[in-house]
């Protein structure tokens, strides 16, 4: 094969991995892979200069900055979107289509998340991007196309050959949000400032002058629409013209989806406003259009905006309000928690008067005095937080918070250690907080389960004094419960019931439901499937942390909560008085497995036995066997289609497995 064949062929298999990478989210072959070819396409075009071209995957960084932005007038001005706020106004926006198009068929829409990023205008010459624009003013924005270049998901040349000669793409640039808590991460540990927010670190990120900046910042992109074309036949609706940009390459939302009549575009809303805190990038609300060019063409535009499409917004997740004073709370595990009362607010579409301050470290991080004007966020269902202070607006006279030195609920001393952030009262259930949270968390669904004992019932447990260990639970009789507020003789029976019943568990519900610090569902599950609850009880912690998810911390906190003698105490009431039992596994098999102490996730489809059979062969020699990768897992074994673990794995730099490797290790 002569150079230029290999140089070629060098840079479409780059190109190809790049877009299962970065386009599709679905990586084809580890990084070390990747890179060696990388490097071998440098080293041939440094020896061969006259090969090199700008569409090169190696030339996607420039050399030099900037002097400044030059100006670019878009041939086809960038408008911007009407907006709906409600349910009405969407039947509105719905209405007046069909009533200008005098059809009153349901409209077909192309619906999609309207991203809290930046609109570029991208322009592809002959499949080779030429040019990268902000959208500035609609009219006339900035040539950022060195910047654009660095953005990964943003194809160099477009694949296939069917795309129009002169082609203008128009796309979100964003950060998403786990590339923004990186970012801050390696800004905080550098002592740099933090960015606000990921809209706020994408817009700063793409107006470097100097793209070897933007080059380091995790910007990614989503194609929505088009600009000018030529050259070529597009499809007749939006929705497929979507999908062409797919086959050229071209990044687009995997949540693009076409909906019929008003009420699918508000399920969809809602179903995305309900999805919204689970998505790795932040979207404000959702842009309808009508799918079909012919009938955008008929209903044209108003102003600066399309008639055909419009934005219905989510209600604005942040809100300015003053803090009025600083609480502190006391949670399961004796942690004070500052939680700052404000002036009630609008957000999120609830009115707030408490946001969370996590721990007095983030209160000295973001210097929340009492008085100062705070950004409040509520997102979802997440606890509403105070995000930041706004500083221009301090008034003489805020006042500093002061971490308590006695608990507020029990007047016990806290300490705060050197090496956690959190404060704790050092009472443990003998502070009526504490007591009160643990037998909230032990009575759960997710722990024993005893229904029909609520919030308000404990709480007159612990201020009756009647409660005061977890076991005492079990010590009621009708009679007292039947004189409690809000109950009477039936509801008491029930409720003894409820509480008889709920003595058959799982080991698994037993652990997690004791509150040991740090040891959540998922953690006392694998703690259950690995020991019984004697050997729990006294294993050691190198062998606790053999067990999936546990590491030293989970693992000290595991020895510490058996090692108290009252708490070893209570566990043998709860067995051997009050009649607590569960099934007990036979774990010899796996305690003398050749693959003890490893952990295996498995994914995509196997040819020669289900995962599930997988899963059991593992099992049996030993192996822990997880659904989610960590740094800890010893390998992944991928079938055919594996996706996203495959990509979590090869980040993280875990061990694939092909199915030969895995069958291989089974017969070892
Ligand atoms: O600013 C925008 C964001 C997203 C848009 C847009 C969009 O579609 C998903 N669509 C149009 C037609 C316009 N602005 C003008």
């Amino acid at each position: 094969m002569s150079i230029s064949d290999r140089i070629e062929q060098l840079r479409n298999q780059i190109q190809a991995y790049d877009y299962q990478y970065y386009v599709l989210d679905d990586p084809s072959v580890p990084d070390a892979e990747y890179d060696r070819l990388m490097r071998e396409l440098l080293a041939l075009e440094t020896q061969h200069p006259q090969l090199l071209t700008a569409q090169s995957p190696t030339q996607r960084v420039s050399g030099t900055p900037l002097e400044s932005f030059k100006q670019v007038q878009h041939d086809l001005p960038m408008l911007s979107l009407s907006n709906v706020f409600s349910q009405e106004e969407l039947q509105a926006f719905d209405k007046r289509l069909k009533d200008r198009l005098h059809d009153a068929t349901p409209i077909v829409y192309s619906a999609e998340p309207k991203l809290d990023g930046l609109a570029v205008s991208l322009l592809y010459v002959d499949g080779r991007l030429q040019r990268a624009a902000t959208r500035g003013d609609g009219t006339t924005g900035e040539d950022i196309t060195t910047n654009v270049r660095t953005i990964r998901s943003v194809p160099l040349k477009l694949l296939g050959s069917d795309w129009p000669t002169r082609l203008e793409v128009r796309a979100e640039v964003f950060m998403s949000r786990s590339g923004f808590a990186q970012l801050n991460r390696q800004a905080r540990s550098k002592q740099q400032k933090e960015f606000v927010n990921p809209r706020n670190a994408a817009a700063g990120s793409l107006r470097q002058l100097d793209a070897q900046l933007t080059a380091q910042r995790p910007l990614e992109l989503f194609c929505y629409g088009i600009g000018v074309h030529t050259g070529a036949e597009l499809a007749t609706s939006h929705y497929a013209i979507l999908q062409q940009f797919k086959q050229w390459g071209l990044r687009v939302c995997p949540l693009v989806k076409r909906v019929t009549g008003v009420d699918e575009c508000w399920r969809y809303y809602q179903q995305l406003q309900d999805a919204r805190a689970t998505l790795d990038y932040e979207i404000d609300g959702v842009v309808y259009k009508a799918d079909m060019l012919s009938m955008q063409q008929k209903l044209g535009f108003v102003a600066r905006a399309p008639r055909w499409a419009t934005a219905h917004k989510f209600p604005a997740q942040e809100e300015l309000t003053i803090v009025e004073k600083i609480e502190f709370q006391v949670g399961r595990t004796g942690a004070l928690t500052p939680v700052a009362k404000l002036q009630p607010v609008f957000v999120g579409g609830v009115t707030v008067s408490n946001a969370t301050l996590h721990n007095m470290d983030e209160v000295e991080r973001k210097d929340v005095r009492i008085g100062d004007t705070v950004i409040v966020r509520r997102a979802g269902d997440v606890i509403p937080e105070v995000l930041r202070v706004v500083m221009e607006r301090r008034v003489q006279g805020s006042e500093r918070v002061v971490l308590p030195t006695q608990c507020p609920e029990c007047g016990a001393d806290v300490i705060r250690s050197q090496t956690e952030a959190v404060a704790r009262c050092v009472a443990g259930l003998a502070c009526p907080a504490q007591l009160k949270a643990g037998l909230k968390h032990y009575v759960s669904r997710s722990a024993m389960d005893i229904d029909g004992l609520g919030d308000k019932l404990i709480e007159q447990f612990v201020a009756k004094g009647l409660v005061y260990q977890l076991d005492q639970l079990y010590d009621f009789d009708q009679q007292t419960l039947a004189a409690l507020d809000r109950m009477g003789a039936k509801s008491a029976v029930k409720l003894l019931h409820a509480i008889e019943a709920s003595k058959a568990t799982t080991l698994a519900r037993f652990i997690y439901a004791l509150g040991i610090r740090e040891v959540g569902e998922a953690t006392a599950q694998a703690l259950a499937e690995t020991f019984t609850l004697e050997e729990l009880m006294t294993v050691d912690q190198a062998r606790l942390e053999c067990v999936q998810d546990v590491g030293p911390v989970v693992a000290q906190n595991v020895r510490a909560y058996f090692s108290q003698a009252e708490n070893r105490a209570m566990i043998q009431r709860l067995r051997e008085d009050k009649g607590l039992h569960w099934p007990e596994l036979s774990r010899a098999v796996q305690s003398e497995g050749r693959l003890q102490g490893q952990s295996y996730v498995l994914t995509g489809s196997l040819t020669s036995m289900t995962r599930d059979e997988a899963k059991r062969k593992l099992q049996a020699l030993g192996a822990q066997v997880s659904s989610s990768i960590s740094k800890n897992t010893s390998a992944l074994i991928a079938g055919d289609k594996a996706g996203s673990k495959l990509h979590k794995a090869t980040k993280l730099g875990v061990e694939v497995m092909t199915e030969e490797m895995f069958l291989a290790l089974l017969d070892d």
